[in-house]
This record gives structure tokens, C-alpha cells and sequence, in this order.
């Protein structure tokens, strides 16, 4: 049976879920993961044995080990003859800049981390300028953006195969998407945009600030690597408009409770676009957006009739049209695109697929 070692960084809400459903796998390949690491704690297994992954939690809390430095991790993959799959699955920037380290050791990476995707242009660069060619490692991250949606990878392979990408535009934050559809939605209602806000965070949709969601940045980022893959060199989210959700005199308030205490002092902005849209039959929604040919990208709120696609998601799914050369009626993907089990099936399947290719 075919073996590859792997290398775990990072079990929170999606490493968890991942460790979960990689262990349940079933298949003709041994996924024989031989390091696990989480802040500042590492479980290593010194003769690349499969280190136990139904005891994992208990194993790593009792862990003496202190953590690794993505060198120490590359080195230490390197010392086995079988190949290796780093999985990524924090949010920090430091092991973003590493995958070059790795990828040049020809060590893949599969993560749903966004941040070496959608920082400076420069490290997208030293990323794909090898990954997949001979004697480096592979780069996948279809979690990066839709969570497990079959997006990047069928519009890489659009490309690959020849079309050209005209325009892609979504709804591409889960939390943004249960907001606008709760708040804006074609049945009229006076739901007032703070309440829906409050009502997100107690559903635990938002971020422990909500600023966090509603300043457009994950957008923003998301929308930075589906430019990038569809041929614009955007140089970092901030190279285009991204508008803020956040009234401006609330971006300095200290604390997010602060933040949905005063909200409701604004509620009369958002409520005017709202009645605007009504009056022409439209809903508001909160678009990414890429026009190739144009070379702009964007962050916004846009007006939908009723009958578009956008107006009728339901919850916090996600939906994205692209149009291409090949696909003059766009083609929609659409479902959730936020929480662990699917973004961590996306993370695995990225691992599968490398694992099938090395
Ligand atoms: P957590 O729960 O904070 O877990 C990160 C773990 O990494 C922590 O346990 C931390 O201790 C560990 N860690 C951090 N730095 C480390 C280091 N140097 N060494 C070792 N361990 C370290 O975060 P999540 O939620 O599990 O997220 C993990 C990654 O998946 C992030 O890059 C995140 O952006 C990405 N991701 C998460 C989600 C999600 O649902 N939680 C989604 C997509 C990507 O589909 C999701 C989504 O987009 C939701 C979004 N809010 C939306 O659309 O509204």
C-alpha cells in the first residue's frame, strides 16, 4: 500500500474536524501522519510510525515536547524517504511565508490558511512559480476560499484546459451572507441591519468582534486569489475598493460589545439602501467581485432582482457565477461555504488529491 507522511499544523475548529475525518478514511492509501502540532505543543513521531489519532487530544496536552519551527518540520520530513504533505490548518502568517521552505523541499502543502494566497504578491509568486514542477512539492487550498465548494480546483482546471475567465462574482463570506439574507430579503420586513448583527454573533456566526466580518478583509482576501488564479496579478486586497460595513465614527470604538451597542445609531443608512432596492424590486447583497478583461476587482454591496441567483441563498451559504469564454451563461456553484465539516472535507480532499499525484 502507498504511503505518505503528513505533518498537521494547527487543531482548532477545522484541524479537529480534519484529524476526525482523516482518521475514518478509507482507502488504498496510508496517510501516516508523523508530527502534530498545535501552539507551542508538538506530538512527533521519531521513527515516522503513524502517530495514534484517537487519542490525539489527550496525547498532545500530556506532550512535553515544545513546538517546531516550519524548518525543523521540513528537515524533519525530509528525513524519511516517503513523501510528505504539510497541512496547514492555523490562520498565521509566519507558516504561510514558509510554504516556499517546504515546497522547494518538494514537500506539498494542502491548507484552507489564506494568508499566502492573498498577502503580497511576491509570496503567491515564490509559491506557484514551482509548486507541481519536478522535484518541488504541490500547493492545494481549494478551503481558501468557499470553504469545501468544488471551486479552485475546476477553475484551475478551466483554465489549464484553455478558457479565459471573464467575471466572477459571489457571495463569498458565510457571515455576510446570513446577514444580508436575513436583513434584505424578498419578502419586505423592518428587521434593522444592528439586530441581525447581534442575532449573527449569538448564533456564533461572526467573529468575536463582528468588525472583523463586516470590514470586508476576508472578502477582500478571497477575492485576491480568485483574481490571481484567473490571470490578474492583484498586488494585495488592498490594491482595490473594498467598501467597510463599519460606520466610520465606530472603527475605533475599544471593543466589539461596544461596536453592537452603537450599531443601532446607524441603522438608518443601511435602512435607506434597503428602501431604494425595495422600491425597484431588488434586494441588497454583499458581492466580490473580478472583471478580467477590465482588470478590476472589487468589494460592495450590489442591487439583485428578485429572481438572480444571489437573491434567493437561503442561511450562510455561499454562492459564486463565473463567466468564461466556454461558460457564456455562467456557471453557479453554490452551498455552504463556512463551517469545520465542510471546510475540513475541503482540506482532505486536497490531501487525497496530492497523495494520488506523489
Ligand atoms: P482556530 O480554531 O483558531 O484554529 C487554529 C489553530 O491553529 C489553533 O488551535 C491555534 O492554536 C493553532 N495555531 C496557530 N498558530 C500556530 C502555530 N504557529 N503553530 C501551531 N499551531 C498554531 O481556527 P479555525 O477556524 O480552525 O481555522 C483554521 C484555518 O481555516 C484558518 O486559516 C481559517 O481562515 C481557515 N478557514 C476556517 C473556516 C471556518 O469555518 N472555521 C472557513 C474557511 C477557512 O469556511 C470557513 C469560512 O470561510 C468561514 C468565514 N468566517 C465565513 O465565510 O464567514
Amino acid at each position: 500500500m502507498a504511503t505518505v507522511n503528513i505533518a498537521i499544523i494547527g487543531a482548532g475548529v477545522v484541524g479537529s474536524e480534519f484529524i476526525f475525518q482523516l482518521a475514518n478514511l478509507k482507502g488504498y492509501i496510508n496517510y501516516n501522519v508523523v508530527v502534530l502540532a498545535e501552539n507551542k505543543r508538538v506530538l512527533r513521531s521519531e521513527d515516522y510510525s503513524p502517530l495514534k489519532l484517537s487519542s490525539w487530544r489527550e496525547d498532545l496536552a500530556k506532550s512535553q515536547k515544545p513546538g517546531m519551527t516550519p524548518k525543523e518540520i521540513a528537515e524533519f520530513l525530509k528525513g524519511s524517504k516517503l513523501p510528505a504533505i504539510l497541512v496547514d490548518n492555523t490562520s498565521n502568517q509566519a507558516i504561510a511565508n514558509s510554504y516556499p521552505l517546504f515546497i522547494k523541499a518538494g514537500i506539498s502543502v494542502a491548507t484552507p490558511n489564506k494568508k499566502a494566497f492573498s498577502s503580497d504578491i511576491k509570496l503567491w509568486n515564490d509559491i506557484f512559480d514551482y509548486a507541481g514542477k519536478p522535484g518541488y512539492g504541490l500547493c492545494y487550498h481549494e478551503s481558501s476560499v468557499g470553504a469545501g465548494l468544488p471551486l479552485i480546483s475546476p477553475l484551475k482546471e478551466m483554465i489549464q484546459t484553455g478558457d479565459e475567465v471573464l467575471k466572477i462574482e459571489g457571495i463569498f463570506s458565510g457571515t455576510l451572507s446570513y446577514i444580508f439574507n436575513e436583513f434584505s430579503a424578498i419578502k419586505p420586513s423592518n428587521v434593522k441591519f444592528s439586530d441581525v448583527v447581534k442575532v449573527a454573533k449569538e448564533k456564533g456566526y461572526t467573529e468575536p468582534d463582528p468588525r472583523d466580518d463586516l470590514n470586508g478583509l476576508d472578502v477582500a482576501r478571497k477575492v485576491t486569489i480568485l483574481a490571481r488564479i484567473s490571470g490578474l496579478p492583484v498586488e494585495s486586497p488592498a490594491a482595490f475598493p473594498v467598501q467597510s460595513l463599519i460606520p466610520k465614527e465606530l472603527e475605533s470604538v475599544s471593543s466589539g460589545d461596544e461596536f453592537l451597542q452603537r450599531l443601532p445609531e446607524f441603522d438608518d443608512q443601511m435602512e435607506s439602501l434597503k428602501a431604494e432596492a425595495a422600491k425597484e424590486g431588488k434586494v441588497l447583497r454583499f458581492i466580490g467581485s473580478v472583471d478580467v478583461p477590465n482588470k478590476e476587482a472589487s468589494v460592495k454591496i450590489l442591487k439583485y432582482d428578485a429572481s438572480h441567483p444571489f437573491a434567493s441563498l437561503k442561511g450562510s451559504d455561499n454562492v459564486i457565477s463565473i463567466k468564461t469564454k466556454r461558460y457564456t451563461n455562467p456557471l453557479i456553484i453554490q452551498g455552504a461555504g463556512a463551517g469545520a465539516a465542510v471546510t475540513a472535507m475541503g482540506v482532505l480532499g486536497d490531501v487525497i488529491k496530492i497523495a494520488q499525484r506523489v
